[in-house]
């Protein structure tokens, strides 16, 4: 008999060779949440094998034969819409930044509950579809029209509310702002949408919808569960471990300038006298490509541009390099710090928000000297009862077991997951903080 872990492991594995994502950083197996390896930011395309998938759900089995697209609401004729009809249809290709609203969430002091994402729950592609502002010319946006609802063919999982998420008409009638059916020249893949996706560049991964089904044109803001409790930012700036009410708290949109360092890893040990090329990936948002990445070797002293490669494109990543030799063998700070034509930097300190979204603090990297953190903890412990009525029942474990949160948060976390249906039991509550915070 192998255990259910173990069997979760082959199973995972089967899935992952199959899609040909070899060295893929497993954060959940079901649903399936992928984190791409630092390599991955040595390509300008990402490919398919390596591309971040972070799903709140199960993959829907889409039969193109019998799949349309609905374009209703707040228009004068609804239209509906084949694949075969959508393909006939002008196309466009737009190289783009896909990121998850989490991505960096890791790095957040004091920790936040969540899929723990280091650097890579992003990757950059090249999508080709129509633009969604032909398809709404076609049905005839009404007057007071002021945002579309996006839907897709994936069912909740457990007691999870529909992935519904709309965006205002404005992005949505920009010509860049496309449903994409080919990602990187092949068919979107299973993971990514098949047959169609929502391709909203230079705004976080919360706006792509997959496996798309429907696009609603709306006369009010939507009010649904995954506008209301998820994906919010406070519109004040607000200090560490705050927590802030939804009201207090408007969407996330676009992505803010960033960058990472792919090598040298942090923790790395490099040899004195040796030549070494750092390098790493930069992107932005809405406010414009990355016109610059400036490297310091000092902890931030003194700084000096890296030179940028890969095309330059609105929308899509940069990559950078930086020639340093190591003095000596001595700990030594390196930062890289990108900026936009706008002019933004990234911050030497994180903006706080109560979920760890869109971390782009200026990216670090110590080496000769111990990695500044730890392993994630490895729990050897029986699960208890009602840890695996009350959260197995959506999560699997090993997403329960990245968070670090205390006993308050925990509390907190109680509540909010309550909000989103699970059900706990007054007389439950107190063991399974108890168990929760053993797991830290
Ligand atoms: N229908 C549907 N669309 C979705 C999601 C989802 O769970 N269901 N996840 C979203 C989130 S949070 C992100 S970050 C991106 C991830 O896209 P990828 O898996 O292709 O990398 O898809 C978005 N689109
Ligand atoms: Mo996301």
């Amino acid at each position: 008999m192998i255990s259910r872990r173990e069997f979760l492991s082959v199973a995972a594995a089967a899935l992952l060779s199959q899609q040909n994502r070899v060295d893929m950083i497993i954060r959940s197996v079901r649903p399936e949440d992928l984190e791409m390896p630092p390599a991955g930011f040595d390509d300008f395309i990402t490919p398919i094998g390596r591309f971040f998938v972070r799903s709140h759900v199960l993959v829907p089995k889409v039969d193109l034969s019998q799949w349309r697209l609905n374009v209703e609401g707040h228009v004068s004729k609804g239209i509906t819409v084949s694949m075969d009809e959508l393909r006939r249809m002008p196309s466009f290709e737009i190289i783009g930044v896909l990121e998850c609203a989490g991505n960096g969430r890791s790095f957040y002091d004091p920790p936040v509950a969540g899929l723990q994402w280091a650097n890579g729950a992003v990757g950059n592609g090249r999508w080709r579809g129509v633009r969604l502002r032909d398809l709404l010319e076609r049905a005839g946006v009404k007057d007071g029209a002021v945002e579309v609802l996006f839907d897709g063919a994936d069912v909740p999982l457990g007691t999870m509310q529909d992935f519904q998420r709309s965006i205002p008409l404005k992005k949505a009638l920009d010509a860049n702002t496309l449903l994409a059916y080919e990602m990187n020249g092949a068919p979107l893949p299973t993971q990514h949408g098949f047959p169609l996706r929502a391709v909203v560049p230079g705004w976080a991964g919360d706006s792509w919808t997959k496996w798309m089904t429907s696009v609603r044109v709306l006369d009010q803001e939507f009010g649904g569960f995954w506008m209301k409790n998820a994906y919010l930012y406070p519109k004040q700036k607000v200090g560490p471990g705050t927590v802030v009410p939804p009201d207090a708290m408007a969407p996330v949109t676009s992505l803010r300038v960033k960058s990472v360092i792919s090598f040298p890893e942090n923790g790395a040990r490099l040899q004195p006298g040796k030549r070494i090329v750092a390098r790493g990936a930069a992107w932005s948002g809405d406010a414009g490509p990355v016109a610059a990445v400036d490297v310091s070797v000092d902890g931030g002293r003194t700084w000096k541009p890296a030179s940028l490669r890969g095309q330059a494109t609105n929308f899509g990543w940069r990559l950078w390099e930086y020639p340093w030799t190591p003095p000596d063998d001595g700990p030594h700070t390196l930062l890289a710090r990108a900026r936009d034509m706008k002019g933004n930097v990234q911050p030497s300190m994180p903006d706080w928000n109560p979920s760890g979204y869109l971390w782009n603090v200026v990216a670090r990297a110590d080496v000769n000297s111990p990695a500044t953190r730890p392993a994630l903890p490895q729990s050897t412990t029986e699960r208890p009862a009602v840890f695996r009525e009350t959260c197995l029942v959506c999560h699997q474990d090993d997403v329960i077991r990245q968070q670090r949160l205390t006993r308050e948060q925990w509390d907190r976390e109680l509540n909010k997951m309550a909000g989103w249906g699970a059900r706990i039991r007054g007389e439950d509550r107190s063991a399974l903080l108890d168990y929760l915070v053993t797991i830290r």
